[in-house]
């Protein structure tokens, strides 16, 4: 007979994990006392929702769930943005919340919440679990459901005296869950279908969604592009999953995304979507979505399929499955590679038309330009981080991504605070790649206290802060369709970025201007220890091209 508790942690050994994220309360000191002689590392951070996004980091980074684990009530409650931004952009999480005991559920006792209710929306699956016996059977399910399927976050929330309370352990082998069968390989003849398609095409866009990289299927991509002679676009979740360099890639599409990308897009006669779910900053107004175009959809969620533009060709399995199936028939059907050279050339003029640019001046360090720099000088292992504003979308634009997993961003959701925690967790990763957080002077400042869990366990990343003094993209908005009324967007009382950093027992420096880059980011790159380098950047700063929302590509801003 083992207590609750034991059978957590060794479930949870067994499972492979490493890491466990969270912050205490006194209803998980069962588990901590058998964490106390395990060789599980459990990183304290400063905040719950910095722990759920910080195990989100880790499982963007390495593949693998992440876990978290946090006490009841209010600890579960802080969880909960971190959650809905994993669910969003189906990232596998394993999340522990502690519980008044059984018998007190229901009484609003001290530190109660309903947390399994709040979160059933915002998790791809939740457990309460009454009865100790149960508790193993439902760890391997919630590992299972996580990892397989289209991913996601899983929430298990133990009552305290389940983690007290003794029972039998066997860990299952094998799981069987009614109902839950995820579909991994696509139907051939459907495959055959599609490779028919293509080969009639003569202006096909490949569209990679963030599925692309869970599934693994970056490879698999390159190889279809460049043996049907297809550009590819993105969305912000599947940059990475084509290299940004390669001579076929057309950058993002969408609200942000590149003019010739979404004119691409507009004109095409295929799109192949892969692993993406047509979401509106994508599409825009989907009556005038890729009008001339049959779609292609291969994604592992059926409920995926049809559920914003209408698809005239699914398949319903794994992105690397489906696509390498999908190689063999192209292989098979296109035996010499098209030429497309008008499709091309059409597509060249667009870019020429409107490249991305921005002006470079004397009065303040342009964003889109730190931007090219972080690239140049970080290397191919680098792993950003970002939060939500215009310092997302430029580095969307102006970083080529060239490895899938090397990008890590709130896409669904737009969480502001994603980029420090998660910044944490995938060092600890890939302790090997220099990692950086690219954020905003707004977005930092809503989970800046985690410079403190980077302190306290060593863990070197870099914060660039391009501060505007202003919620920039908001401000943007208001400048564009608001008439310049600027109103509650501007941040008057912020902290001395650099004094804060070293109040935390990390680097602060300084960036003023051009010159000061090149030295202070060849620092950064050498500490052994969190730095933080403040950007002044220029508040009317903008972010083009945009395609206003709601609007088609028709009503596209370039500049
Ligand atoms: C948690 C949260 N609150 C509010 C918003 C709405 N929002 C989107 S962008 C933005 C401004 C971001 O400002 P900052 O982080 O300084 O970045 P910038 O746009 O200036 O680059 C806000 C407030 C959000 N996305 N997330």
């Amino acid at each position: 007979m083992k207590k609750g508790a034991e059978i957590l942690v060794e479930s949870l050994i067994k499972e492979g994990v490493e890491y466990i994220f969270g912050l205490p309360g006194a209803v998980l000191c069962d588990v901590y006392d058998v964490l106390y002689d395990s060789p599980l590392k459990f990183i304290i951070t400063r905040h719950e929702q910095a722990a759920a996004h910080a195990a989100d980091g880790y499982a963007r980074g390495s593949g693998k769930a992440g876990v978290c684990m946090v006490t009841s009530g209010p600890g579960a409650t802080n969880i909960v943005t971190g959650l809905a931004t994993a669910y969003m952009d189906s990232i596998p999480l394993v999340i522990i919340t502690g519980q008044v005991p059984t018998s007190m559920i229901g009484d609003d006792a001290f530190q109660e919440a309903d947390i399994a209710g709040i979160t059933r929306t915002i998790s791809k699956y939740n457990y309460l679990v009454k009865d100790v016996n149960d508790l193993a059977r439902t760890i391997k399910e919630a590992f299972y459901i996580a990892t397989t399927g289209r991913p996601g976050p899983v929430l298990i929330d133990l009552p305290k005296d389940v983690l007290s309370g003794k029972a039998k352990y066997e860990y299952p082998e094998e799981v069987h869950i009614r109902g839950y069968n995820p579909n991994v390989q696509g139907h051939l003849k459907q495959i055959e279908k599609i490779a028919e398609r293509i080969s009639e095409s003569e202006k096909p866009v490949i569209y990679i969604g963030g599925g692309v990289i869970l599934s693994g299927a970056d490879q698999e991509v390159e190889k279809l592009a460049e043996a049907i002679n297809a550009p590819v676009a993105s969305t912000l979740m599947g940059l990475g999953g084509f290299p940004g360099d390669h001579e076929l890639f057309l950058g993002m599409l969408g609200m942000h995304g590149t003019y010739w990308s979404n004119m691409a897009v507009n004109h095409a006669d295929l799109i192949i979507a892969v692993g993406a779910r047509f979401d509106d900053r994508v599409t825009g107004r989907i009556d005038k979505f890729a009008p001339n175009a049959t779609v292609i959809h291969i994604d592992i969620d059926p409920a995926t399929i049809s559920k914003n533009v209408q698809v005239d060709l699914p398949v319903v399995g794994d992105a690397k499955e489906v696509l390498r199936e999908l190689n063999v028939k192209v292989k098979e059907k296109i035996k010499k590679k098209p030429e497309r050279a008008s499709w091309f050339s059409e597509i060249k003029s667009w870019k020429e038309k409107h490249p991305l640019s921005y002006t470079r001046d004397k009065k303040s360090v342009k964003p889109q330009w730190v931007i090219e720099k972080i690239c140049e000088m970080a290397g191919e292992n680098a792993i950003i981080t970002t939060d939500v504003g215009q310092h997302q979308m430029w580095v969307a634009q102006y970083y080529k991504f060239k490895k899938p997993r090397t990008l890590l961003t709130s896409g669904g959701l737009g969480t502001m605070g994603y980029g420090l925690p998660a910044a944490i967790g995938v060092k600890l990763a890939k302790p090997d790649c220099p990692v950086i957080n690219i954020t905003g002077d707004g977005s930092f400042q809503m989970n800046m206290q985690e410079i403190a869990t980077a302190v306290a366990y060593k863990i070197p990343l870099i914060v660039v802060i391009l501060n505007n003094n202003t919620y920039g993209m908001v401000r943007q908005y208001q400048s564009l369709f608001y008439n310049k009324r600027y109103y509650a967007t501007d941040l008057d009382a912020n902290p001395d970025f650099v004094a804060l950093a070293q109040s935390f027992g990390a680097a602060g420096l300084r960036v003023e201007n051009e010159k000061d880059f090149d030295p202070i980011f060849k620092q950064a790159l050498a500490e052994k220890r969190p730095v933080i380098i403040d950007i002044k950047t220029d508040k009317d700063e903008k972010v083009f091209p945009m395609v206003p929302s709601g609007g088609s590509v028709k009503d596209i801003m370039v500049n």
